[in-house]
């Protein structure tokens, strides 16, 4: 605060970074850590758009582990925690992989499962992720609309063995596609 107009420009910049990527987007969808309680942390956002390619998803993401994670397209607009056996789950509430046409496999952006199987996420060092990835079987974004974001804890092998969803585990975050 000793500096007013240092302040004021770090401010604007922050609107800038914030802004600028919402205004390219057909749809963007603010993501927030996933907690047992519901959502905690704001984590950036990701705007999603349809290209010739498919429907691309770019990121804006701090506040996440390095490494791969599995990223997906989960049924139900709700990032609340489910309880299984008297232990909250972590946006559980969200469901299983959007799956409209029933195929009950997991295989990937280019596979033949389900549809919200999305490229995996590959975070930085410094915990961020500023990348567009795209999914060529996602030729209408409206499908996503009224459905979940979610980035999982762990990586995606795009293949239910030798566990389920691709074997990325808990759900990180999660966000709510408008
Ligand atoms: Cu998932």
């Amino acid at each position: 605060m000793k500096h007013p107009i240092g302040t004021a420009l770090c401010l604007a910049i922050m609107a800038t970074a914030f802004t600028v990527p919402t205004l390219a987007a057909d749809l963007t969808v603010i993501m927030h850590r996933a907690t047992q309680e519901g959502t905690g942390d704001a984590l950036g956002i990701i705007a999603i758009a349809s290209s010739d390619a498919g429907a691309t998803f770019t990121l804006h993401l701090h506040g996440l582990a390095p490494g791969p994670h599995g990223f997906h397209v989960h049924e139900n607009a709700n990032c609340g925690p489910t309880y299984l056996n008297g232990v909250r789950i972590p946006a559980g509430a969200a469901g299983g992989h959007l799956d409209p046409d029933e195929t009950g496999t997991h295989e990937g952006p280019t596979g033949q499962g389900h549809l919200g199987d999305l490229p995996v996420v590959d975070v930085a060092a410094d915990g961020t992720a500023s990348q567009t990835l795209t999914a060529p079987r996602i030729k209408d974004i409206k499908v996503l609309k009224g459905h979940a974001l979610i980035i999982h804890i762990g990586g995606d092998n795009y293949s239910d063995t030798p566990s389920l969803g691709g074997g990325g585990g808990g759900r990180f975050a999660c966000g709510l596609i408008p």
